[in-house]
């Protein structure tokens, strides 16, 4: 089955691709600069998801799939949430996001025991305009200070899932992806799409 991913992260078409397996043909929007994506205006992950995948379903055929993700840190409220990707500025990268929030934490003085965490991943179905489906997954864990590892992307370095004593980024990709937040959405899109192909 071909599959659209609305995303511009080739880190998430990866981890899409890694999770789907061979059954599944993912491209993404790199095939398709022409193609306008939205502006995450919305208020939750789950918002900003329907709307990625109903913009790029409005100007392709296929079945589209848009993953909206973050990493909500208690102590900081819930931030960076929705505003992961654009944490530190518009057009921030993953270092100066990452900087920042280590910053924020160093500031209030947060104490290692109160740095739980979560990543959350909401995914969005949609085909010609219309949502067929949203399916979600998250993963807890805490925050470490400084960065540790290399592998993964974003906020890996800095954060470790519950039950781990390394981060997403000193684990293989094969182990964050079984019990990633990305890895349980998947788990849930993969069963929808098995019973629209039937
Ligand atoms: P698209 O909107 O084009 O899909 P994006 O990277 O802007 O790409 P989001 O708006 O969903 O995606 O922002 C997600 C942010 O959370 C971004 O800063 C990522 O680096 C980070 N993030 C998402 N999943 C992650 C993961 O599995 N590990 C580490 N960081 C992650």
């Amino acid at each position: 089955m071909d599959l659209l991913l609305a995303t511009r992260n080739p880190n998430k078409t990866r981890e899409f691709r890694e999770l789907l397996g061979q059954a599944f043909g993912v491209i993404d929007l790199s095939s398709f600069p022409e193609i306008a994506t939205p502006e995450e205006a919305g208020r939750t992950s789950e918002e900003n998801a329907i709307l990625k995948a109903i913009a790029a379903s409005k100007q392709l055929p296929s079945l589209v799939i848009a993953d909206d993700s973050g990493l909500e840190v208690d102590a900081l409220g819930g931030a960076p949430g929705v505003f992961s990707a654009r944490y530190a500025g518009e057009n921030a990268g993953d270092v100066s996001n990452v900087d920042k929030l280590l910053r924020e934490l160093r500031k209030q003085n947060i104490a290692t025991e109160k740095r739980s965490a979560r990543f959350r991943c909401v995914i969005a179905l949609a085909q010609n305009g219309k949502l067929l489906g949203v399916f979600e997954g998250f993963v807890e864990g805490k925050i470490v200070d400084p960065p540790r590892g290399s592998a993964g992307f974003g906020y890996d370095p800095i954060f470790e899932p519950k039950g781990f004593d390394q981060t997403f980024a000193e684990i293989t990709p094969e182990s964050k992806n079984k019990i990633s937040h990305r890895g349980q959405a998947i788990a849930a899109l993969r069963k929808a799409l098995r019973e629209i192909e039937n």
